[in-house]
């Protein structure tokens, strides 16, 4: 008898008619006819073979270089189960418009059937997915994001328990281009894309949209966070998992390299997306990455901001819309030092600095996670990391100090909830438009985001040792237009800070708005920072923030009744203490 798998193939084959099919086994053998593929396709090609072994230089098409949110859409059955910040299709409609444009997409092409596990073999928490793609390039991405082939295969067997997402890049017009969810079903369609989020459907797809719904229902927590373990002096490695929008700060966070080294403080790194979370046997959030490479932002990332990235893709990295010097070395703005002569940027046409940058602002690296010299030992334990801290964060020129610690977990909710970032190139639109990005779930939470912030306070109260709340801002901005703060490596005395804070010691002066760091609260050894600009960094201006709180009321007020009451109340919480601060000024 034919399994799910195999029934699900044959109906996605009779659908997209293809010329032919292929299983893929994950093997080396296998990558390389990939790669010839994406050769021979005349969008890739080789990079340095002395310096970059194993390495190539995809190009995307120059419509389809980030995720696009106005495309994504979330077809529960009824509408409301989406809620006002999904895009919302019915299942029906959908299937019929992107069925449509699925049609013959794959004629005259191979369809590759990838199936993959999320998460380590190992672990309980991992799940199964199958891609069946048309682009090589997805297949040799997939084999570095996640345990791909065989061994996600075997572990299926004949099991119906798997997550299906159906792509093509169709003819990668913007007009035809839908990434479409069925979270009844669990099961994901996109054409018309073949970039990042779009179109690997494991990562934002299956691992946010579809496992959020998945963890709602069964009493876990699938985020968009970073997990990282921060090393102190006697050994001990507390783990925290943060949450950044898309491009703010993420992967260079969990691959820092310490800047408080000297002192024995060290970060490894677990994941620098993704976690999946449930409550382990010893009442703490356990996390999982359901990743195995990163795709991560190449732009900014030098010897001098991140070298535990720099040193990791120097070899079996698939590089996507950087430049390409004349050694056929990769290059992107930021990697270090002024650009060699003869650039060509990445469309391949030849470069001067008159004509924008070199790279795309959104072109990414994909390594796998083993390469990072960071890598934590504890990166693949079937039973993940306890979690001690959620640190929120974004992208704020204002208002948001540098480090505050919620007062309790149902604050630390609200302080999630009411996160709010400048736009990055991530996504197609403007760029530098502050707007609010819950927990930056906003794309990808795979149902009303009313239920996904209930669903946060009916963890709260089942979790027996909670983590810490804390919210951080890299990129607060002085009169000059300057970041404050120095950034990367130096971000681990914001962590030392966290981890005190955990352990009880850390010293902390009370605001309206949560607790910031003491005077003397941050450890600044060897770094040369003005107690005016430190001022400045931790500074908690009340006018800001009653301009927060009117624009988080109306961002609140899109959900109607349906928004737990506990924001409400803590809303006018804050109110209250801002009163008393604006009232005691005058
Ligand atoms: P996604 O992969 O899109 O989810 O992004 P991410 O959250 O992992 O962001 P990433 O670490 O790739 O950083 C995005 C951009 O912000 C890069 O250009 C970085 O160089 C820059 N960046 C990261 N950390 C800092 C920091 O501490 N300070 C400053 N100024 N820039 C930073
Ligand atoms: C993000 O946008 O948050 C990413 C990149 O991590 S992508 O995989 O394209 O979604
Ligand atoms: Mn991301």
């Amino acid at each position: 008898m034919a399994t799910p798998l195999e029934n699900w193939v044959e109906e996605s084959a009779r659908l997209t008619k293809p010329d032919r099919i292929v299983f893929c086994d994950g093997s080396e053998a296998e990558n390389q006819r990939i790669i010839a593929e994406m050769l021979h396709n005349g969008d890739s090609l080789t990079l340095n073979e002395r310096t970059y072994p194993n390495c190539y230089l995809h190009r995307s098409s120059p419509n389809d270089v980030a995720r696009t949110e106005h495309l994504t859409f979330i077809c529960s059955p009824d509408k409301e189960d989406a809620g006002p910040t999904n895009n919302w299709m019915d299942p029906e409609g959908a299937k019929s418009k992107v069925g449509a444009l699925l049609d013959g997409a794959m004629r005259g092409r191979t369809m590759y059937v990838v199936p993959y596990i999320m998460g380590p073999a190992s672990s309980p928490i991992s799940q199964v997915g199958v891609e069946i793609t048309d682009s090589p390039y997805v297949v040799a991405s997939m084999r570095i994001m996640s345990r791909m082939g065989k061994i996600a295969k075997d572990r299926l067997g004949s099991s119906s328990d798997f997550v299906p997402g159906l792509h093509s890049i169709g003819d990668l017009d913007p007009l035809r281009r839908y990434i479409v969810h069925f979270p009844q079903e669990r099961l994901i369609w996109s054409v018309g894309s073949g970039y990042g989020g779009n179109a690997l459907l494991g990562k934002k797809c299956f691992a946010l949209r579809i496992a959020s719904v998945m963890a709602r229902e069964q009493g876990w927590m699938a985020e968009h966070m970073l997990i990282l373990g921060l090393e102190s002096p006697g050994g001990k490695v507390t783990y925290m998992a943060a949450a950044f929008p898309s491009s703010c700060g993420k992967t260079n966070l969990a691959m820092m390299v310490s800047a408080l080294e000297n002192l024995g403080y060290r970060v490894w790194t677990v994941g620098d997306d993704i976690s999946w979370m449930k409550i382990g046997e010893d009442g703490y959030l356990h996390a999982i990455n359901p990743e195995a490479g990163f795709f991560g932002v190449a732009p900014g990332t030098g010897v001098k901001t991140n070298p535990n990235v720099m040193g990791a893709i120097t070899r079996n990295t698939l590089f996507t819309n950087v430049a390409l010097t004349a050694e056929r070395e990769p290059w992107w703005e930021g990697i270090d030092g002024a650009p060699p002569p003869h650039i060509i940027n990445w469309k391949g046409e030849p470069w001067d600095s008159s004509k924008g940058p070199a790279a795309h602002p959104n072109a990414r690296y994909t390594v796998p996670a083993k390469q990072s010299p960071s890598i934590s030992p504890k990166w693949e334990a079937p039973e993940g990391v306890p979690i001690s801290a959620f640190i929120f964060g974004g992208r704020r020129s204002r208002v948001a100090p540098l480090v505050y610690e919620s007062f309790n977990w149902k604050h630390g909710v609200f302080v999630g909830a009411t996160m709010a970032s400048e736009t990055t190139a991530a996504t197609t639109g403007d760029v530098g438009v502050t707007r609010r990005d819950p927990m930056a779930m906003l794309p990808f939470c795979g149902y009303n985001m009313a239920d996904y912030f209930r669903h946060w306070f009916e963890m709260g109260k089942r979790i027996p040792h909670p983590p810490k709340v804390f919210h951080v801002n890299w990129f607060r901005r002085g009169a000059d237009g300057k970041f404050l703060w120095p950034g990367y490596g130096e971000n681990v005395r914001v962590l030392k800070w966290i981890l005190e804070r955990i352990e009880g010691h850390g010293a902390a002066q009370e605001t309206r708005i949560g607790y910031v760091p003491a005077r003397n609260g941050l450890t600044l050894d060897g770094l040369h920072i003005s107690p005016e600009t430190l001022s400045n960094l931790l500074a908690v201006n009340p006018e800001d923030w009653q301009g927060e709180l009117e624009d988080t009321k109306q961002f609140f007020a899109k959900f109607g009744d349906r928004l737990p009451q506990e924001l409400l109340e803590e809303h006018r919480r804050l109110a209250q203490r801002l009163e008393t601060a604006v009232s005691a000024k005058t």
